[in-house]
């Protein structure tokens, strides 16, 4: 093992805090919070702007069939697996700032200290923006980073389509001819990268309660997405008797509040939540045809979401209003546990720069619960206030987001010596 460079020496908070400002401009909203749902005008505008700062750092940029964005610094072996590190720039609806972006800009800041140190290391190293991380507008979410760890087939993801009716593939084939047009090189195959860290906002209290402001993320919880359909008859909201009525949302609920109860078997480790629920025709005076929702469950013991899906299968088949029920899994990941030697390198570089620091697992899914099936692969937290996330109120403090990149950097120069 080599020297450290003290890379950390050369990390530049005030350059960093102008990045995440930058970013946190791009899909910027009047309430306060940002829109940057995947593949759309915002979210290419992100990419653009991440590939904007590879020819001022001697990086090279890169996109794959995915979309999915690359830096790369070259090392002296230029053969050897890079060291990857990344998240996405991707957003929910009616977002904050810092999920997932604070992670793309710290990896930018690790590319300006090794810039900025005249660093010289073996491996190359790469920074990557994941493509539909959230899932928000096509679903499941990890869209680039699923297909580029060999988990998802590219057909099943180009397939989705959003809530208007936009297919992934066509709304992909337009940020591809962006990127193109932008001068970054097409680089189609994905790679076994040598390993790969993320750096991401906790979305959760547990740092905050302890004022901590990095800490190592050991694994994250299993996650599994349904999209459900109750299938009725559509008629008369005035003339049709109750007896005579297959009300697609009153199947619906009353299927909801049996889903729920079979969830509240559980521990309160679960996590049950239906984010969408769509109703058709959508008229005030006639009894809905068709309703529409999915179900986010999640937990860390695989099996118990394994019997929640029997439970959930064996209810679907039930009669709900004399409704048609069709329940069908989305996405379904099991949890993973981070690389242990990694995770060892994290402790020590976290623990520079706060002795007394928890490990965590997530309770967020992030592209690292791919990766992990591809690469050794860790994560470090940085909190966020009062734990919020999804939400325009999201917020990070810069000291706390310069201690956890100063640690990511630090992780980064052990990983290049050893
Ligand atoms: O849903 C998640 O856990 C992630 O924020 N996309
Ligand atoms: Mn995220
Ligand atoms: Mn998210």
């Amino acid at each position: 093992m080599r020297e450290t460079l003290h890379l950390h020496q050369h990390l530049d908070g005030e350059r960093f805090w102008a990045d995440v400002e930058a970013q946190a401009a791009i899909g910027a909203l009047e309430t306060g919070g940002i829109r940057r749902l995947a593949l759309d005008d915002a979210d290419v505008a992100a990419r653009l702007w991440l590939i904007d700062q590879a020819g001022p750092l001697g990086c090279t940029a890169f996109y794959d069939d995915l979309g999915n964005v690359f830096l790369r610094r070259e090392g002296s072996e230029p053969e050897l697996a890079p060291l990857l590190i990344g998240s996405h720039l991707d957003s929910q609806p009616n977002a904050g700032a810092y999920d997932g972006a604070l992670g793309v800009v710290a990896r930018l800041a690790v590319l300006r200290a090794l810039h900025d140190a005249g660093a010289a290391h073996d491996r190359p190293v790469e920074v990557v923006a994941w493509t539909n991380e959230e899932g928000a507008r096509f679903a499941p979410g990890a869209s680039g980073s699923s297909w580029f760890a060999g988990t998802r087939e590219r057909e099943a993801i180009v397939a989705a389509e959003d809530d208007e009716g936009m297919p992934f593939g066509a709304a992909l084939e337009h940020c591809l001819a962006r990127l193109s047009a932008s001068g970054a090189a097409h680089r189609p195959a994905p790679y076994r990268p040598h390993a790969f860290l993320e750096l991401h906002i906790e979305q959760g209290p547990v740092l905050e309660s302890l004022g901590c402001p990095v800490c190592v993320v050991t694994g994250i919880q299993g996650v599994t997405w349904y999209e459900v359909e109750v299938q009725g008859q559509a008629n008369h909201a005035g003339t049709t008797p109750a007896a005579a009525r297959q009300d697609a949302f009153m199947g619906a609920h009353r299927l909801i509040g049996a889903l729920r109860e079979a969830a509240e078997t559980q521990d309160e480790a679960l996590r049950f939540t239906i984010g969408k629920f769509r109703l058709w025709p959508d008229s005030v005076n006639t009894i809905a045809d068709l309703a529409r929702f999915t179900i986010d469950l999640r937990h860390p013991d695989p099996a118990v979401l394994d019997t929640l899906d029997k439970a959930f299968q064996r209810l679907a088949e039930e009669d709900w209003e004399g409704c048609r029920v069709t329940l069908g899994v989305s996405s379904r990941v099991a949890p993973v546990a981070f690389d242990a030697a990694l995770l060892e390198a994290l402790e020590a570089s976290v623990a520079s720069e706060w002795p007394e620091a928890p490990q965590i697992v997530s309770g967020a899914f992030h592209d690292a619960i791919h990766l992990a099936r591809c690469c050794p692969t860790a994560m470090l937290f940085t909190p966020c206030r009062k734990g919020i996330s999804h939400h325009p109120d999201e917020h990070i403090e810069k000291a706390e987001a310069v201690i956890a990149t100063r640690a990511l950097v630090r992780a980064v120069d052990r990983l290049l010596a050893s």
